[in-house]
């Protein structure tokens, strides 16, 4: 391996992998002197991570090393949700975990509902035993919409799949939508691609309602209304039509649906989408000419945008852009949103749903928690909830409308174990709450979603205190269940080398700690999408089939602006850069970059209800009422506020944060929360 810096002589260098819910998936060297990881930085000898690691990630030993840091098995000793604990043996939390698990599985196995997301992406720490332990058990299954499974349908519908331009090449293009994207904050490595097309001369775009740090660095700044994305792509349709900026060859051989979907664009004049977007004219039409005429056109499209009622049909409108353009043509041109689909993991041989046997448990949404934890047994619903495992996750802080979230983790007749490193907010609410390793101290291996190279990721340092990797919670509550097949004893580094069978060479990720994937440089150049018809399917006979619109469409927010005088501005909730989710907040560096929760809101919106920047604001709507304090600011557009997420709740002001504000209600496509379709009122507190 190459040494990055120069380590002291008696130090070691470990190849590792950034765990983290984000696009750059970086390959991390770990510098570990005396069993003590000193230092974690980016491995110079990865040209995606290249050496640079994100602000966050680079304080790793000092998350790792917290004095708040979970170090033994701990049981509830006070009321549910205060936070009290004592300290108990590893055996007597398993025993105890698994004697109830035994009792309630005996009734009903479908009672016990896991609950994990993202806190790590790795295959191994992530789905992996855990997978395998619940589904032998026969537990409910997890619908994993939190994030990204709107935006990832309306890929599937129109590309087939997670797939797209790959990110390197980015840098020779000559036009660059940065749509609904903070980059430096959320995909740094993206940006630093950009930069140089930027130097290069490309002309770089941001579609944000939000004047991001991304946008103040773009030639130009389109601030949309919340929602609207959808109508904004289908006027740049109408322009590319009505000037005839079309690649016909490329519509004739490699798309379906073009004479439905021309008939669509031609209702979307510049004026009507101006209207709704509550944008110039002349900037769409501005965009329309560049998009129509600079060759190649990339868009980096981000999950941003698909928080809202309509966010599927936006990133399918979104979708189709490229090829009414032929862009797809060139490598720097086309689309990327998510570059998961090209990994051929091998997900049933991690997992094994085959230890169903048959049964069929029920799908809980897990963006719908808090319905879902206060549902009584009905036919409809199944059974009640009656034990919950949380791991990866902190759903009382970042799932929507959090005082049903909180109302179902506070009641008694639940029973709720949480793995985790800290005593987040879902913490608090446990019955055992269990330590767990962090990337610095377990095996896994990892896909992207921002590029395309396998990561492995080696433990670096021994488990702090008595933490135990989630897989091996996972094997010792298999163990003391009796489930005795073969897989519950696979140790992690066997995973790792389930994860993708022969399809990557292990020897090369144990040697590097990446491995790239043999992925086209162009994809799409002559069509051969992953669809059924292999071509980019503007129309879906899929969606019909579903009773959806075949085409896509612009579908208005779920609560659009102006239709609730009493709560008349639009919210977004968009992450701070020095947090990931809610992971990080308590690092007190990063907190102390962050400051506080605050609510930006324009300057148009401020005076006329007397707030001044830092003064505390009472920010509410019909679900709830949330206190942070105002930044007035043009970073805001006027209408819409600004509420920089995901903080804890417990280190708010009056202990809620932005999703006290937040629906529980759905998107259009992949069944995923609408956490940027919120109506508030705010006023000085
Ligand atoms: N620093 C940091 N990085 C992160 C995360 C983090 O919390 N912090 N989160 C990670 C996760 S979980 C994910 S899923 C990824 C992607 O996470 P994303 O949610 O895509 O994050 P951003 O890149 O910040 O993009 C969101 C941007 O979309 C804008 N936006 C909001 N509503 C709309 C809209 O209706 N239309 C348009 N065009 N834009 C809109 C917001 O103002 C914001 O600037 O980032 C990951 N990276
Ligand atoms: N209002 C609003 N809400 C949002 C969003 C928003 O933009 N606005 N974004 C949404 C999005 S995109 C997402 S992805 C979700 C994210 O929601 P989550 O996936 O819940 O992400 P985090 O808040 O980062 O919490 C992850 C937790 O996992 C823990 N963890 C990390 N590694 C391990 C491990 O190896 N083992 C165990 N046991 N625990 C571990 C961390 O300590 C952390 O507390 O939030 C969503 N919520
Ligand atoms: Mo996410």
């Amino acid at each position: 391996m190459t040494p990055s810096a120069n380590p002291p002589s008696d130090a070691v260098q470990v190849l590792g992998a950034c765990p983290h819910d984000c696009p750059d998936t970086c390959a991390l060297l770990t510098t570990v002197e005396g069993g003590v990881a000193r230092r974690v930085q980016g491995n110079p000898a990865h040209r995606h991570t290249d050496g640079a690691l994100c602000t966050k990630v680079s304080r790793y030993p000092e998350r790792t090393y917290h004095p708040e840091r979970l170090l033994t098995p701990l049981r509830r000793s006070g009321p549910k949700g205060s936070g009290q604990f004592e300290p108990v043996s590893w055996d007597e939390a398993l025993d105890d975990i698994a004697a109830r698990l035994r009792a309630i599985a005996a009734r009903d196995p479908q009672a016990i509902l896991p609950y994990s997301y993202a806190g790590t992406m790795g295959l191994v720490q992530g789905d992996g035993m855990a997978a395998r332990f619940f589904h032998r058990l026969g537990a409910s299954l997890l619908d994993r919409t939190i994030c990204a499974s709107a935006g990832g349908e309306a890929l599937v519908q129109t590309l087939g799949g997670k797939v797209g331009m790959k990110v390197e090449h980015f840098a020779e293009s000559k036009l660059i939508l940065v749509w609904g994207s903070n980059s430096i904050g959320s995909n740094l490595h993206f940006w630093r691609l950009a930069q140089k097309a930027k130097r290069d001369g490309a002309r770089l775009v941001c579609i944000d309602p939000r004047r991001t740090e991304t946008a103040d660095k773009c030639h130009e700044h389109i601030a949309l209304r919340p929602g609207t994305d959808a109508a904004l792509a289908l006027a740049l349709m109408h322009e590319l039509i009505t000037h005839d900026w079309l690649d016909h060859d490329y519509l004739e051989r490699h798309t379906l649906g073009w004479d439905a979907l021309r008939e669509r664009a031609l209702q979307w004049p510049p004026e009507r989408t101006a209207e709704i977007c509550g944008v110039p004219v002349a900037q769409i039409r501005q965009l329309a000419h560049d998009y129509g005429t600079t060759k190649p056109a990339a868009i980096r499209l981000n999950y941003g945008m698909q928080r809202v009622r309509g966010g599927g049909n936006a990133v399918r409108a979104i979708a189709c852009l490229p090829a009414l353009v032929g862009a797809w043509r060139h490598r720097a041109g086309g689309l990327l949103l998510s570059a998961s689909g090209y990994f051929p993991a091998q997900r049933a041989a991690l997992q094994r749903p085959d230890l169903l046997a048959g049964r069929t448990p029920r799908t809980i949404n897990m963006s719908t928690i808090g319905d879902a934890l206060l549902s009584e047994a009905s036919t409809g619903f199944g059974p009640k909830i009656e034990a919950l495992v949380v791991y990866n996750s902190n759903p009382v802080a970042v799932a929507p409308e959090s005082a049903k979230v909180v109302q179902g983790f506070a009641r008694e007749d639940l029973f709720t174990v949480v793995l985790e490193h800290f005593q987040t907010d879902t913490a608090d609410y446990a019955d055992y709450l269990l330590p767990a390793t962090t990337q610095l101290e377990h095996w896994d291996i990892h896909a992207s979603y921002g590029h395309t190279d396998v990561l492995l990721n080696r433990p670096a340092i021994a488990p702090v205190g008595q933490a135990k990797a989630n897989s091996a919670v996972f094997r010792a509550l298999a163990e003391r269940l009796g489930f005795d097949e073969p897989c519950f004893a696979d140790s992690d580094e066997a995973m790792c080398r389930q994860a993708f069978g022969d399809a990557v060479n292990f020897d090369t990720l144990l040697s590097q700690g990446f491995a790239t994937l043999p992925v086209p440089d162009a994809p799409f150049a002559d069509g051969g999408f992953p669809t059924p018809s292999g071509r980019c399917e503007f129309f879906s006979a899929r969606l019909v089939a579903q009773g959806l619109d075949g085409l896509p469409d612009h579908l208005p927010n779920h609560e659009v602006a102006g239709s609730d005088p009493r709560h008349p501005l639009a919210m977004i909730s968009p992450p701070a850069r020095h947090f990931l989710n809610s992971t990080f907040v308590n690092v007190q560096s990063l907190r102390s970059v962050e400051g506080e929760p605050l609510l930006e809101l324009h300057p148009d919106d401020a005076a006329p209800r007397g707030i001044d920047s830092g003064q505390m604001v009472r920010v509410f709507n019909a679900r709830g009422e949330y206190r942070c304090k105002a930044d007035v600011s043009t970073r805001a557009r006027p209408g819409v506020v600004n509420g920089l997420g995901i903080w804890w709740r417990k280190l708010g002001p009056d202990g809620t944060n932005v999703n006290q504000l937040t629906s529980q209600r759905l998107t259009d496509l992949g069944r995923a929360p609408v956490f940027y379709d919120c109506l508030v009122e705010v006023e000085r507190a």
